[in-house]
Formats: structure tokens, sequence, C-alpha cells
């Protein structure tokens, strides 16, 4: 018997927008204005969050934080072309999806302090909280679709991670459920190309990061990430598809990660200046800035004035955070964790409270 092909398959990759913001008129999606503009300011509102949030890092004023320069299209696309009723599973770097779903920029910058009000989201906004360990999340999102099939309940669930994360084993169980199960997730990945400082090639073989769905029996789409029209059209499409019961979709957002990887790394010491280079020019704001700006629907100034705007409101968002952590006591890092306190934490804890630690109005611990 000789050898029969029983399968082959393609990739695609969706792009709408050129780099000098012009869409293609048969893929452009049509937005009402009003929608157009929210995803620009969102997409500011997230550029200037990183700003704030990494020069309070710098200043002592806030924990560990993971920026997300460059990568806005994807999270503010998404989000906007999901449904208040669909769930959203984010990772640890998905603060614009979250602001742009109504998550308080004080509960965002709360957590980056290292509160608990900060993984309090509002159960309404059926928004779960940050997920540090890779690709956990992954799995939670498909729990999530196949309760809602069970219940009947007609949502999408859209997850986020990174390119890095669809090397652990747990991205790999989670896609083979949803697919036996035809749960209606979006799996969607921001290939921002490194995960710290391992790069793209450096996590798998294949061509591209979207073909891993094929082989669970569904389909992958590689998604130019820094166009927000794309996203959008792509994120809509796959939502409805989970929605009316087609099963999961895969997103492969191809983006950059303009800054670092948190506040404790230096890409510096292993990403060639070179390559960040090349990804400047395809800023996803600048582009669709200028898509704006050609259609009339923004003034050359429009973007210094917004910005200017956003930076106080989260000026007063980042002092409404302050003053929650003022009254914040260090034994509260006992309380979370475990519904009962295990034995070996519980001496840590007594010593913690003798020491009277109290914090002080500038948030320094005093023993
Ligand atoms: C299970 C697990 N292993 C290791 C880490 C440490 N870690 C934090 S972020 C990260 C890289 C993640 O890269 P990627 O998935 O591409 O997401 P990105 O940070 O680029 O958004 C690693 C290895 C972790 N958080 N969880
Ligand atoms: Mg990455």
């Amino acid at each position: 018997m000789p050898r029969r092909i029983l399968e082959s398959f393609e990739v695609s990759n969706l792009s709408i927008l050129d780099p000098e913001g012009r869409a293609d008129p048969q893929l452009e999606p049509s937005l009402p204005t009003a929608k157009l503009k929210q995803i620009f300011e969102d997409m500011l509102l997230l550029r200037e969050f990183d700003v704030r949030a990494i020069a309070m890092q710098r200043q002592g004023r806030m924990g560990t934080y993971a920026p997300s320069t460059g990568q806005e299209a994807v999270q503010i696309a998404a989000g906007a072309a999901l449904n208040p009723t669909d769930w959203v599973v984010p990772s640890f770097r998905e603060q614009g999806l979250l602001l742009s779903r109504g998550v308080k920029a004080s509960t965002m910058f709360l957590f980056f302090m290292g509160s608990e009000e900060g993984n309090r989201l509002p159960r309404k906004l059926r928004s779960l909280p940050y997920c540090v360990p890779c690709a956990t999340q992954v799995l939670h999102a498909v729990g999530i679709g196949m309760a809602a099939k069970l219940k009947k309940d007609p949502v999408a669930v859209a997850t986020f991670f990174g390119d890095g994360a669809t090397s652990e084993g747990d991205f790999h169980e989670a896609l083979n459920f949803a697919a036996v199960y035809q749960s209606p997730n979006v799996f969607l990945c921001q290939n921002n190309q490194w995960a710290i400082s391992t790069p793209r090639s450096a996590q798998t073989r294949s061509a591209t990061l979207a073909q891993k769905a094929i082989a669970y029996g569904f389909s992958g789409l590689q998604v130019d990430g820094n166009d927000v029209l794309a996203v959008y059209s792509a994120v809509d499409a796959a939502a409805k598809r989970a929605r009316e019961g087609g099963g999961p979709s895969l997103l492969e957002c191809m983006t950059y990660r303009l800054g670092v990887h948190t506040t404790s790394d230096d890409p510096g010491r292993y990403r060639p200046a070179t390559e960040l280079e090349a990804w400047i020019p395809k800023d996803p704001i600048d582009r669709f800035e200028k898509y704006l700006l050609a259609k009339g629907l923004l003034q050359s100034d429009d973007r210094a004035r917004l910005t200017a705007e956003i930076g106080d409101r989260l000026k007063a968002a980042a002092t409404e955070a302050e003053e929650i952590c003022r009254n914040l006591t260090p034994d509260e890092m006992f309380t979370y964790m475990y519904a009962d306190i295990p034995d070996f934490l519980r001496p840590q804890r007594e010593e913690v409270l003798a020491q009277s630690i109290a914090i002080d109005g500038d948030g320094r611990a005093h023993g």
C-alpha cells in the first residue's frame, strides 16, 4: 500500500492596517465612531498607566511591575470585541484588558503594590484576577468554558498568555480538553517574541504558534498584534463562534515588548538593540492614530490633550491606592493564601505581630 496524505493544513496571518494606518477596504470592520475613539483612549490609558507605574516602582512606591508598552493593540482590541457577559482570564500583563473592562485604575495599582485589594475584582465584570504562574490560567479558562457550556450560558471565555506559556504542559492539556469538549474558549497568545530572556526561537521549532491548535482539532490564526483592527476582527469572530457553539479558537497575536519584562529585568543584557529599533516604527498607537487622523476622527493635538487628561486621572487613582495601602498591616501577608493558616506559618505570623510592626505614612515598616 502506498503512503497517502491524510491531512494537510494551512496557517494564515491576518492584517488590516498597513504600516501607514491605511485599512484594507475588504477587511475593515465597521465600528461606530464612539467605539473607535474609545479604543484609542484605552490604548493611551494603558501606555500612561505603564509610565506612572514604572515611575512609582523606581521611587519605591510600588512593587515589581510588568509593563505592556508596545502591546496595547492586542489587549485593548480584545477587550473591545468581547461582550460584558463574556469571561476574561488574564495572565500578569493584562492591565489594559482589565481597565477596558471597567476595573478601577486604583485596583490595578493596588495589585502591583502587593495589596490583596488588587485581586478583589467586582464579580459582575466576569474577570478573574491576575495569574502569575505561567499558563495555569489557561486550564482555569477551559474549566469556566466547560461550566458555561453545561449551564447553556452563551458566552465566550477569553484567556490571555504569552509565547513562553505555550511551552508549558498546562497550555497543551487546556487546548486538548477545549477541543474534546468543544468549550467556548478563545485562546489569545500575546506573542511578544520574548519570555524574559528566552527568545521565541528557543520555545518551539513550529513555524507559528497558531498551528498548535490544528493538532488538537481546531483552528488557529496568526494576527498582526500591532494592528488594532485585525485583533478586533479576529477576536470578534472567534468569540461569536464560541458563543454559538462552534468551539474554541487560538489566536497568535504578533507583537513586541518595547520595554522591560518587569521592572526587575534589563533587556539590554540579552536583546539586540537592532531588533528593538526595527519594532519601534510599528508602534500600535502611532499606527491607529494615523488611521483616525486620516478618517478625520481625531485632530493632530488630540493625543497630547487626552494623554494629559489621562495622566491626571491616573495620578488621582495612584493617590487613592496609596491611601488604602496606608491602612494595611504586615500580617495581611498571612491572611489570604490559606483558609486555615498552616502550623509552619503560625510562629512567623506571631513573630510579626509581636514586633508590633506598623506601617507609617510613607509606607515604610518599622519594628
Ligand atoms: C510556571 C512558571 N514558571 C516560571 C515562571 C517565571 N516566569 C515569569 S514570567 C516568565 C516568562 C513568560 O513569558 P511569556 O509567556 O512569553 O509571557 P510575557 O512575560 O512575555 O508576557 C517566566 C518564565 C512563572 N511565573 N511560572
Ligand atoms: Mg512573551
